[in-house]
């Protein structure tokens, strides 16, 4: 059985980092010159995908996609989200305003959203500590989808949050009788 997850989120929210920290396999990545430092200081950024793998279980590959965070790549959203089982959406704590970030993008894959196949990976907490993950759970309302604080550079860390994604989606695929 195999598995696609999206890792989505803004620029610099940490999903090269978190895909590296959790793949088997060396990242494919994609990198280029970073022709927005006006939104973001960082000297490179995903333009296209960052790709890995990890066995879950005893004869599971979940494939891992990093995709871009800018929304003039959308083209590809949109093919990888049709092939998507659940998403890691990682918002990194420092931005601007994050929780309005993490609505933008469960408002972008609101399939996904609509599905709970969800779970919200804040980052850089150690960075900037509020907002708090109660905020977060407060801001999601009744979607009751899970909220964990994160250091992607952390692979255990990093594990956790996969496994509560997929212990996730199992759990609603019995209770919905679907087969994913
Ligand atoms: N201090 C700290 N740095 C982090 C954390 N998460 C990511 N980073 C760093 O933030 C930078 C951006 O991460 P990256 O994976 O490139 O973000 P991406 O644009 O979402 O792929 C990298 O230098 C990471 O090491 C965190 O929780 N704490
Ligand atoms: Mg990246």
């Amino acid at each position: 059985m195999e598995h696609v997850i999206l890792f989505a989120g803004p620029m610099g929210a940490g999903k090269s980092t978190a895909i590296a920290s959790l793949s088997d396999i060396p990242v494919v990545s994609t990198e280029a010159s970073n022709t927005e430092r006006d939104v973001v200081d960082k000297p490179t950024t995903t333009v296209a995908l960052d790709y890995g793998e990890i066995g879950v279980g005893a004869d599971e590959k979940v494939r891992l996609y990093g995709i871009p965070g800018q929304r003039r790549f959308d083209f590809m959203w949109a093919i990888l989200r049709e092939r998507a089982r659940g998403m890691v959406l990682m918002v990194n704590n420092d931005a601007e305003d994050p929780i309005a970030q993490m609505h933008d993008f469960l408002a972008e894959f609101d399939d996904l959203d609509r599905r709970g196949a969800v779970v919200v990976a804040v980052t850089r907490t150690d960075l900037a500590p509020i907002p708090a993950i109660d905020a977060y759970a407060a801001a999601l309302g009744d979607r009751m989808l899970p909220v964990l604080s994160v250091d992607p550079r952390d692979p255990s860390q990093m594990r956790v949050v996969l496994m509560a994604l997929i212990a996730n989606l199992e759990t609603r695929a019995a209770m919905t009788g679907a087969t994913g």
